[in-house]
């Protein structure tokens, strides 16, 4: 535990360090369960600081085994070393060397964060503060330098040496037993950027050709035999280099660039200098191993550790206020890449759907912070879908407010400015103000203040005058620590849609421009009158979702059916069927609480049919359009006293309703992309998949035998696992023999490996039937499951709590209880494991009133239980915190 470092961490208090360092060299004799550490450090004092000033260095858990100053051991009175901290009260005010050993156990270290083990592999993790439980050191990312990495270890155990770099030196040592490899980092860099690996991996090697014709030589490091499932990352990494080229003008640096892929891993990767660690979940993948779900976040989240060699190393944060600087404009880039490498429009709608799944609920309730917080108990907390995912919706909107060619000479002039430093957002948003000559100081808003803006957007048409006029008015709700709030910079991409389904062009009656169909709301409330408007339009607003708010405007379902067969703006088509859906559904769930029928809306049945059978939609579009808005969606949008049960009942009725009226089509369309045509995990043929499984959803909405017999014929048939497991998951729903069987069959099948094992937990966490938490809570003693392990916890405990409504709150409260026990029986071994499965009770104040007093019971439970990490005593406190 770290105990004496002062908290709460607050961005007004930064202060640059006392001590810069020029150099690391580090030499890291590994073993078991006694790796030691020693650490030369060249210091100096940084002249931007206070003189004289001593010595201060992190720690976390450490032993010190020795300490010598420029060669000379120092005397115990010249230090003070704790687990957490070394001090040197007077050291010589000019530069010196430091030579630090410690010891660490990586068998021990179960939190996976500093060096541990995952299974035989040696690997660190230093983001956010690893490195501290390494060796003693300013572990913060305005100190960066240039690090030599020794690592010397038993060839039998751990034959693959790898750091960061390039490899200057190998050799067996004169024992024959153990060897050494010495990696050498030329660019400075933060020690969370620092990284080592030791084991018996192969790899699989490409190479990559720069824009300047230099040859990178690229390595994926796996678990020997699983290197034929490589071959999508390998293909995702040299499509992202490229890409970077060309859309930003960015070229590899190094000689080598690194994966290795271990199974023990907190989160999805990370972009260490040169050598990526990745949770193998998001390496590993073959057409019968891995979904199209899972192709495509490998190629994302290849491409997004790619892009941070930019966007994070080469320029990195200045403290981890800062961290939307790299996580929102990586994502933002990573996003852009995926729009260029499949399909534009259906990459935001899913960007748009996990936003709002997450991001807006997680802004709506009491863990809502700022993209840029400026205070934090625990730093791990603040790996947030608002830092990560609304900081890209911010960085999205300067390229919107910009214009492309503006923004892209802003990110130049950024890349060029602060090359090799650690920077701060007021820095980043200068270079777009510098670029374009345009003020941005009331944009930095979107950092600051958190909560999601909503727009009211009113229309009407003066039939007589011709003219539109358009009232805007935009209100930020209060979020913790902010009870009142600045108007914003929304910028808002409008149309008008004339009857025949043409954009009307718009011109403003007061002369005032519209660019690119930009309104651009500053103030709370603003009017736009347009004229020379033959007929009555239809408005659409928020196109692509320019920005990231609750929008509210007064159309009505004709004209949203209208939208949805005839807007320019994809999005918006997509929108406008999700619009008229949730109507329906918010007002079911009404209904059903009152005991009344759900509301039946054969106008909507109609808008999806025209969908289905509409020619110039890409499958993967018309997926998106038929897939139905989540019981989370639903709940998010109900927002107060929500009862689950209802909420389900609400959606299984639309459900039932439009396999009902279309079932014909539905057939009709699977039959028709059922044909046989060999696996390809490209866009287009996932789409097809995608619209195929999303009707089989539909068809066997009603567990009709037939349909049964039809999920049951994919099941056995499949030859890849997208299939297998849509027809698996159509299957799960409904209480049946052909359930059991295939789900028995599928353990058999899969029981030697981990990653679809984990689908397996998954599917089975996520049925809507009251014997799933007994289920889950027998699974959790299955040989397959082990509570040490993050992606086992996640896919069977995670999916319970974060994708089971109706069971994760049951009404007797034992959802709440089985994920609290289950929190803290986590929390001693891996922190932020345990935090992170926490914080999937955070919307508890939505719920009606029942359950609402369970969970705040179970929340109880945990704030009263002692020892908690820091982590999980952050979260709780903050998820009961009144006001
Ligand atoms: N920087 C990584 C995310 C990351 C953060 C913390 C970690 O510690 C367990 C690991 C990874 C990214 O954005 O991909
Ligand atoms: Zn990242």
């Amino acid at each position: 535990m770290r105990t004496d470092e002062p908290h709460p961490i607050r961005l007004q208090d930064y202060r640059p360090p006392d001590w810069l360092i020029d150099t690391v060299e580090l030499d890291v004799s590994l073993d078991a369960t006694a790796a030691h550490v020693r650490a030369s450090l060249l210091l100096r004092p940084n002249p931007k600081a206070a003189a004289p000033a001593p010595l201060v260095l992190d720690g976390d858990g450490l032993t010190l085994v020795a300490l010598k100053l420029d060669g000379e051991p120092l005397a115990t009175a010249q230090y003070v070393a704790t687990p957490d901290r070394l001090s040197l009260a007077q050291p010589p005010q000019r530069p010196f060397r430091l030579e630090i050993e410690t010891q660490v156990d990586p068998s021990a270290n179960t939190q996976l964060m500093g060096l541990y083990r995952s299974g035989k592999t040696y690997c660190t993790q230093c983001e956010a503060e690893g490195f501290r439980r390494i060796t003693y050191f300013p572990d913060r990312p305005d100190v960066m330098a240039i690090y030599t990495t020794r690592i010397e270890a038993d060839i039998t155990d751990a034959p693959v040496l790898l750091a960061n770099g390039n490899l200057k030196e190998s050799g067996t040592l004169p024992d024959g037993k153990r060897h050494f490899a010495v990696w050498h980092d030329p660019f400075p860099k933060p020690s969370y950027l620092f990284a080592l690996v030791g084991g018996t991996l192969a790899f699989v090697e490409d190479h990559f050709r720069t824009m300047s014709g230099r040859d990178v030589t690229l390595r994926i490091y796996v678990e020997p035999g699983k290197e034929d499932r490589c071959g999508y990352a390998m293909d995702s990494l040299k499509r992202s280099m490229r890409w970077d080229e060309q859309a930003f003008g960015r070229e590899y640096d190094l000689d080598m660039f690194m994966i290795v892929a271990v199974s023990d891993f907190n989160m999805g990767a990370m972009e260490n200098k040169g050598l990526n660690i990745f949770n193998d979940k998001y390496i590993l993948a073959s057409p019968e191993t891995a979904t199209d779900t899972d192709y495509a976040s490998i190629e994302a989240i290849v491409a997004h550790e790619y892009f941070h060699n930019w966007t994070g190393n080469r320029i990195t944060c200045r403290d981890w206020f800062q961290l939307c600087l790299k996580e929102g404009l990586t994502v933002f880039r990573d996003q852009e890449f995926t729009s260029d490498e499949r399909s534009r429009p259906v990459e935001r709608i899913k960007d748009v759907r996990g936003l709002r799944a997450h991001q807006f609920v997680e802004d709506a309730g009491p863990l809502a912070h700022p993209v840029r917080p400026t205070l934090y108990h625990e730093i791990n907390n603040f790996y947030t879908t608002t830092v990560y995912e609304k900081g890209a919706e911010v960085v999205r909107m300067l390229q919107v407010l910009l214009g492309p060619q503006q923004f892209r000479k802003g990110m130049d002039l950024y890349f060029t400015r602060h090359d090799d430093e650690a920077a701060t957002i007021e820095q980043f948003v200068q270079c777009f103000a510098d670029a374009s000559g345009r003020d941005l100081s009331q944009f930095m808003l979107w950092y600051a203040q958190s909560g999601t803006p909503e727009i009211v957007a009113t229309g009407s048409y003066d039939t007589r005058a011709k003219t539109y006029r358009l009232d805007l008015a935009q209100t930020l709700p209060p979020t913790p620590g902010q009870p009142t709030k600045e108007p914003m910079v929304i910028p808002l991409v409008a149309g008008l849609v004339g009857p025949d389904g043409r954009d009307v062009p718009l011109q403003r009656a007061d002369g005032g421009p519209v660019e690119r169909g930009l309104l651009t709301l500053d103030r709370p409330a603003a009017s736009y009158v347009f004229t020379g408007i033959e007929q009555r339009p239809v408005p659409s607003i928020n196109r692509g979702f320019s920005a990231p708010v609750r929008l509210t405007v007064n159309v009505g379902d004709e004209d949203l059916r209208f939208l949805a067969n005839h807007d320019s703006d994809p999005f918006n088509r997509w929108q406008a069927v999700h619009t008229l859906a949730m109507r329906l559904l918010v007002d079911s769930t009404a209904a059903i609480r009152r005991s009344e029928p759900p509301r039946q809306d054969p106008a909507l049945v109609a808008a999806l049919d025209a969908v289905l059978n509409s020619r110039d939609l890409e499958p993967a579009f018309v997926a998106q359009v038929i897939a139905l808005p989540s019981e989370s969606d639903i709940a998010r949008e109900i927002a107060r006293d929500v009862d689950p049960d209802a909420v389900y009942a609400a959606r299984q009725a639309l459900r039932l309703a439009v396999k009902a009226s279309l079932s014909k089509t539905l057939t009709t369309i699977y039959e028709r992309l059922s044909s046989p045509e060999p696996y390809s995990p490209d866009a287009d043929a996932a789409g097809r998949r995608a619209l195929k499984n999303t009707c089989l959803d539909l068809i066997t909405a009603a567990g009709e035998p037939s349909a049964i017999a039809l999920a049951k014929r994919q099941y056995e048939r499949a030859d890849n696992m997208t299939d297998r497991m849509a027809a698996l998951q159509a299957l799960s729903l409904c209480d049946c023999a052909e359930r059991t069987a295939a789900l028995e069959d599928f353990y058999r099948r899969y029981a030697g490996d981990p990653l679809i094992v984990d689908k397996w937990l998954s599917l089975q966490a996520a049925i809507p039937e009251p014997a799933t938490l007994e289920r889950v809570k027998a699974l959790t003693s299955h040989a397959a499951f082990s509570m040490a392990n993050p992606n086992r916890v996640r896919a069977l405990v995670g999916a319970f709590a974060m994708s089971n409504q109706t069971q994760s709150n049951r009404v007797d409260g034992r959802g709440y209880d089985f994920i609290v026990d289950t929190v803290l029986a986590i929390d001693p071994k891996n922190p932020q494991l345990a935090a992170r499965l926490l914080s999937a009770l955070k919307s508890w104040r939505v719920l009606e009133p029942k359950r609402r007093s369970l969970a705040r019971a179970a929340l109880k439970r945990v704030a009263d239980t002692p020892s908690l990490s820091r982590d999980v005593g952050d979260i709780v406190q903050r998820a009961l915190a009144e006001g």
